[in-house]
């Protein structure tokens, strides 16, 4: 066995450092454990860390590009071959319909954010403008009302330091999204100074643990939310001098939550009032809270109004900008752009371009329209949009109206088999990777992994880099500057680059919007072999330098100048490959990242007002005599991983992905654990193995996320595990704003198998 190796874990956005050890053949990951020098895990990992050769030896891996024949199946044929034809078949759509016209979704997963800023060239090369991924189908809204009001992405909370921690519809025993998140979340629990609270209509773990379970029906968070701002601020249990400093407009929302009815609402919500009136008075009592919102609400009906009266919480609260609450962290890249305008729209639908985003929820509607300005090619990376996107079916007729899709992955995915092409990348093991999932405060980190092992033999796999750098050439764009710059880094090194790339920059803007394929050409066999596929690091630390150098400062990263301090930070990236701490905040710094021009927290969202009025109408109705169950279409477990891993055997149980139901409906229904049902929505009907549990409530039932996956057993057969839930879900059924789609709350009828 080969020695220890620092990497990462990259099965949830948590990135845990972890030490790996290769077999003694090198092609697989034997052996695993935390990684104690990690700067934000530090040594811990969850039970699915050990799981992750099931990806890099995964049953469904790529290993030469493909192209589909006439008659559906796939050749191989050489990288040359398909980087050629790519080629030229996009700059084809690009004369014939406007290079507007080829889209770009995805670029990243949980593991590997590097990709996108290559895929991005190849779209620039072609003046692509519309992209897309996953954050466009959960964060958008929340992106969008945090900009409204903070002018920045304010999402994160301090729970190590909190005494009150709030999850708003998330599960993170399971789902993480906080480091260390079961030490972090006992600590909390344990403490008799300290609350943990849950909204959840299910018993999750964490509402398991929590010391006040707000157990609110499914989609009655807008609600519950908005009854409890209104007894804060009707019993005067609002931080008003806090207010008065940091906010603006607040009278207008003390106006509104000072009518409302609490009774009714409480009701609607299906919260009991007493909880609601201690939960209150504990957060009046409390100077350090910290929040969080996740699918449970972001996927649910309200979604944007939602994220917004979360918000209201934390001004009425003053939980912002203080320990053990709310920050805004230095990010190496800001994972959505911050601008609140809703004038950028995308072109058939009208949809507004949230962080940049076309809604996911749009993006078949699109295609499938006779808009003279619809999308005419796609390319997508490091992404499983036809599993993951509501509405499959509609995805894939979508993918079939296209004049070219491309898909750049690891495995044989359900989107690549309804792909023209399919290019095999380097898994994440192969090459160097990072994300831009840091977001801790005030010590901040980054970790670019190494690679830790050679691709089997047989597989003639590249990264993005590579191909995006060879795509580019084959458009004919590479910019020229490229070998002039390469001289430059060879004889003078990396600052004298740095300098030069800053300054032929500002002479053709061309180079700054390709530079990460032509940096990458740059770099190649002159950085540190494996390290090469970070090239497109360098403009990062260049705006991380340009924006926040005190904060580099406080964590020993200097220079004279913004290349200076670049190249330092650059440097410290490629020789730290158990991450390190790269920036350290000071108290101020959350308050620095307020861009609402006079610092303050604007407190009215005049585009939200109509939809807060119209709670007070009271909820739709969501379930009906033919579809009585609220079903959940994708809740996250012990061991699922979106859809990173392939095939049934890495789950240690819940192979198949049980149908979870309350014990009152199962005995209503007559069935047992284990019984099968066939479960109908709207959209589809699908055969389920039930199983009873006590964490659901009563007409409330829940499938797991990223089961369904069609793996190859032979030439064209595949066998399936489990329910591939967007088959049961609706493209139409989204957030009247975000367009986020709202799979928590999916109508469903259960009957007895045929
Ligand atoms: N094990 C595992 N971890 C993961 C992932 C994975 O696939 N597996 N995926 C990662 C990804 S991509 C993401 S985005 C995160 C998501 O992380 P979470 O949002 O925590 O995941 P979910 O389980 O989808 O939803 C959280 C909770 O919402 C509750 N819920 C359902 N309906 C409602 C409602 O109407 N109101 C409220 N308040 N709650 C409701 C569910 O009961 C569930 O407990 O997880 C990440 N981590
Ligand atoms: N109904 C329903 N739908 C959902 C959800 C739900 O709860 N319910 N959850 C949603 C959420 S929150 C999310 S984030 C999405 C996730 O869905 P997607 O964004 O589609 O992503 P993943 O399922 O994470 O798949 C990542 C893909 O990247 C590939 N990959 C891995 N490593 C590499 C690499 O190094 N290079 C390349 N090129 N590819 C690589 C994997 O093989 C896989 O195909 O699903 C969403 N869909
Ligand atoms: S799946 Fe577990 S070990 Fe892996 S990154 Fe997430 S929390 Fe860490
Ligand atoms: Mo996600």
């Amino acid at each position: 066995m080969q020695e220890w190796k620092p990497t990462a874990c990259m099965l949830c956005e948590n990135n845990c450092g972890i030490e790996a050890k290769i077999s003694d053949d090198g092609q697989s990951i034997a052996k695993i454990r935390g990684d104690n020098l990690h700067p934000a895990s530090q040594g811990y990992v969850c039970q699915k860390a050990s799981r992750i050769d099931f990806y890099q030896n995964g049953i469904d891996r790529i290993k030469q590009p493909l192209k589909r024949t006439t008659s559906g199946s796939y050749e191989e044929i050489s990288w040359d071959t398909a980087i050629t034809e790519i080629a030229e078949k996009f700059v084809a759509v690009k004369n014939s319909f406007g290079g507007d016209k080829v889209f770009y979704y995805g670029g990243g997963g949980q593991g590997n954010h590097l990709p996108a800023s290559y895929g991005m060239s190849t779209i620039s090369a072609l003046g692509g403008r519309y992209r897309s991924n996953a954050l466009a189908q959960e964060k958008t809204g929340e992106g969008w009302v945090s900009a409204s009001m903070f002018g920045a992405y304010a999402q994160r909370g301090d729970f190590e330091n909190c005494d009150v921690a709030v999850f708003l519809g998330k599960n993170p025993w399971h789902s993480h999204g906080l480091q260390r998140s079961r030490v972090t979340l006992r600590e909390i629990a344990k403490d008799p100074k300290r609350t943990l609270v849950v909204f959840d209509p299910r018993v999750s773990e964490t509402a398991e643990i929590a010391n006040i379970h707000v157990r609110v029906k499914p989609g009655g968070d807008a609600w519950a939310l908005a009854a409890l701002i209104a007894i804060m601020l009707q019993e005067n249990l609002e931080k008003s001098d806090w207010i008065k400093e940091h906010v603006s407009d607040f009278e207008e929302i003390r106006d509104i939550f000072g009518q409302l009815n609490i009774d009714k609402y409480c009701v609607w919500a299906g919260v009991d009032q007493e909880q609601m009136r201690q939960l209150a008075k504990v957060l009046f009592a409390s100077d350090k809270i910290a929040w969080f919102e996740d699918l449970g609400v972001q996927m649910s009906r309200n979604s944007t109004l939602v994220s917004y009266l979360h918000r209201l919480c934390w001004l009425v609260t003053g939980s912002f900008g203080k320990k053990g609450s709310q920050y805004i962290p230095n990010t190496m890249r800001p994972l959505m752009g911050s601008n609140p305008s809703l004038a950028k729209r995308s072109p058939v639908a009208g949809a507004p371009l949230l962080g940049g985003m076309v809604p996911c929820n749009v993006i078949a509607e699109e295609i499938l329209s006779d808009h003279p300005e619809r999308y005419r090619a796609m390319l997508i990376e490091s992404a499983n949009p036809a599993h993951s996107l509501a509405d499959t079916k509609s995805f894939v007729k979508a993918m079939a109206a296209l004049e070219l899709t491309v898909v750049i992955d690891v495995a044989m995915t359900e989107t690549a088999r309804n792909a023209d092409y399919v290019l095999p990348a380097k898994t994440q093991y192969e090459k160097a990777e990072a994300t831009f999932f840091n977001f801790e405060h005030p010590a901040n980190y980054f970790q670019l992994r190494q690679p830790i092992l050679e691709p089997p033999s047989d597989a003639n796999v590249l990264s993005e880099a590579e191909i995006h750098a060879r795509l580019v050439e084959a458009i004919g764009e590479m910019p020229a500057e490229v070998a002039e710059l390469k001289e430059i880094m060879r004889s003078d090194g990396l600052l004298a680059l740095t300098k030069a790339f800053t300054q032929f920059g500002r002479d053709n803007p061309m180079l700054n919007r390709l530079a990460p394929v032509a940096l990458y050409r740059v770099m190649e066999n002159i950085l540190p072999s494996g390290s090469e596929t970070a090239a497109t690091l360098l403009p990062v630390t260049l705006f991380v330098a340009q924006n926040e150098p005190a904060c580099l400062e406080r964590a020993g990263i200097s220079g004279h100048d913004t290349e200076e301090i670049a190249v330092s930070l650059f440097n410290r990236i490629i020789a730290s490959p158990h991450g390190f701490v790269y920036s350290i905040d000071a108290e101020h710094s959350s308050w620095d990242r307020v861009r609402t021009g006079s610092g303050l927290i604007n407190a009215t969202i005049p585009v939200l007002l109509p939809e807060l009025h119209a709670l007070s109408d009271g909820p739709n109705e969501l379930t009906s005599e033919q579809f009585p169950f609220i079903l959940s279409a994708g809740e996250r477990r012990p061991y699922t991983a979106n859809t990173i891993l392939r095939g049934k055997d890495w789950r240690k149980k819940d192979a198949e992905g049980a149908l979870r139901i309350s014990p009152e409906d199962a005995s209503d229904l007559g069935l047992d654990s284990g019984d099968y049902r066939i479960l109908t929505t709207a959209s589809g009907s699908v055969s389920v193995v039930v199983e009873i549990s006590t964490r659901m409530a009563r007409g409330h039932i829940s499938l797991p996320n990223g089961f369904g996956l069609d793996s190859a057993t032979g030439k064209d057969s595949f066998k399936r595990a489990g329910i591939a839930t967007n088959e049961l879900t609706a493209a139409a059924d989204r957030d009247f704003l975000a367009g986020t789609p709202r799979h928590k709350q999916v109508p469903a009828n259960l009957s007895q198998a045929f």
